[in-house]
């Protein structure tokens, strides 16, 4: 069997992989996945910092997303997802950096792990967690969603690496009920999800648990 040109090892259902999995097929590149959790054996000789995914391509190993996204984009898509014009690549550089530093830990920790946990180890739901996170995530989506309305897409004009990681980040927020409520006050964020999830590379990367059609 022809090897695909990305292999991925990362947990199958991650925020993180998906927006490596999407970059791909933006790329038009072949990928495959290796479960591979956090924390295992295999994933510390990938990872020093023990986190996913890591990836194998063109014979090197890479791990940081935004190293491998940058990587696929320069090496196989001739750079179509970071604009040109300095002003614009900052911004995308800019709302990268708020969805990894801000919006992913809290919704994470707050929201989402809380309500994983819940679901699939039945473990009693930590509403005390989600309360406590809810405010702040509230704030960072009333950030993000007066961006979409001064602009298209996060870096301006142009789709860019940016929004992909923003709706791989906030997709999962808004398929909570609470995520659901506070996006859905927000009219041009909702649009905003509602039309990058339309693009092809998100429809091939989508969660089974997504639903859609
Ligand atoms: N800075 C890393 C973040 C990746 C990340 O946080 N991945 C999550 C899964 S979506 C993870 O490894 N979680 C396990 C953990 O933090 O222990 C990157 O950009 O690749």
């Amino acid at each position: 069997m022809v090897q695909p040109t990305l292999q991925i090892h990362g947990t199958i259902i991650s925020t993180y992989s998906r927006i490596v999995q999407t970059v791909a097929e933006e790329a038009g590149i072949g990928w495959g996945i290796t479960a591979t959790p956090a924390g295992s054996e295999e994933n510390r000789r990938r990872h020093p910092f023990c986190k996913v995914p890591t990836v194998e391509i063109d014979g090197l190993n890479l791990y940081e997303s935004v190293a491998i996204c940058q990587y696929i984009d320069n090496a196989h898509n001739g750079g179509a997802l970071q604009p040109d014009d300095h002003a614009a690549r900052a911004e995308m550089d800019r709302w990268i950096s708020v969805a990894n530093n801000y919006l992913f830990p809290v919704a994470e920790h707050g929201l989402l792990m809380p309500r994983l946990a819940h679901r699939f180890l039945k473990t009693p739901l930590r509403s005390d967690v989600i309360e406590a996170a809810l405010p702040e995530i509230a704030e960072h989506l009333g950030i993000v969603c007066q961006r979409v309305e001064e602009a298209p897409y996060f870096a301006g004009a142009e789709f860019s690496l940016a929004d992909i990681f923003l709706y791989c980040i906030l997709r999962p927020v808004q398929m909570t009920s609470e995520g659901d409520n506070l996006i859905g006050q927000l009219l041009p964020l909702r649009h905003w999800l509602n039309k990058i999830g339309k693009r092809p590379s998100l429809i091939a990367t989508r969660w089974e648990t997504e639903g859609g059609p």
